[in-house]
């Protein structure tokens, strides 16, 4: 992250928990060249459980073995790009717009579903409305706390049922599913719910992200079964 993105000069300092686990990120590579979790078989999206799903019932945590730790007053959500109006957002400002409850199922590409999460945030629908992009806009791309990244279509965020979400379940969501605020995009796998967003960029092209040039598929729809590329 960038010197200037960090707020510590006169708030609470962001830090990192953990260390980046190398060879994890390699085994997943290795699982994007091989084909893992692949069963061949399509289903059309009236199917509940995408093909080559199994149900859970906890909620695993992923992410690269490093969970930033935000404070809320350290929080700043920047929404730019090809917009006519960019922001940025303190958890205050967050909070301030429309809030609104949600329930959703979740789709990993590692193979495990989740269903009925109650959410509360504030809708994309909300955050187009703000920043209001530019005709010519048809990507964005989520950078978070951690230095992760990942990319969608406009339209795919666009979908109704997409948030930024700050509670699960009643309950602020905590550090290790991206608390204080995560991206929530439910009709493709969980890697394009960035954690501790901290930056989406509206753009004119494509810019793939972190597992995007790691062999995971661009698009992601779960009931294509688009777990790699
Ligand atoms: N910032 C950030 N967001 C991330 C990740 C990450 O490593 N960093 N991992 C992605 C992946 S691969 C998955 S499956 C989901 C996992 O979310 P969870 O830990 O809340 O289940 O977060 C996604 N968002
Ligand atoms: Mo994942």
């Amino acid at each position: 992250m960038d010197e200037a993105d960090k707020q510590g000069n006169d708030g609470p300092e962001i830090s990192l928990i953990g260390q980046i686990r190398d060879k994890l990120i390699g085994r997943k590579q290795d699982w994007s060249r091989e084909g893992r979790g692949l069963t061949g078989a399509t289903a059309p999206p009236a199917q509940r459980l995408p093909p080559g799903q199994r149900l859970v019932t906890d909620w695993p945590v992923l992410d690269l073995g490093v969970q930033p730790e935000v404070p809320k007053a350290a929080f700043r959500l920047a929404i730019d790009g090809a917009v006519a109006n960019p922001v940025t957002l303190d958890w205050d400002g967050f909070m301030a717009l429309p809030q609104q409850d949600s329930v959703s199922d979740m789709h990993c590409v590692t193979t495990w579903s989740r269903y009925d999460n109650h959410w509360r945030g504030v809708s994309i629908r909300t955050i187009l409305d703000l920043v209001r992009p530019h005709p010519e806009a048809t990507h964005v791309l989520f950078e978070s706390y951690d230095d992760y990244t990942t990319n969608l279509r406009l339209d795919q965020f666009a979908a109704e049922d997409c948030y930024l979400v700050h509670s699960w379940e009643g309950k602020p969501l905590t550090r290790q599913h991206g608390g204080p605020v995560r991206v929530l995009v439910p009709r493709y796998y969980l890697w394009k719910s960035a954690k501790w967003v901290r930056r989406i960029t509206f753009a004119t092209a494509d810019r793939k992200g972190f597992w995007e040039t790691r062999g995971y598929n661009n698009n992601a729809d779960p009931w294509a079964e688009e777990r790699y590329a």
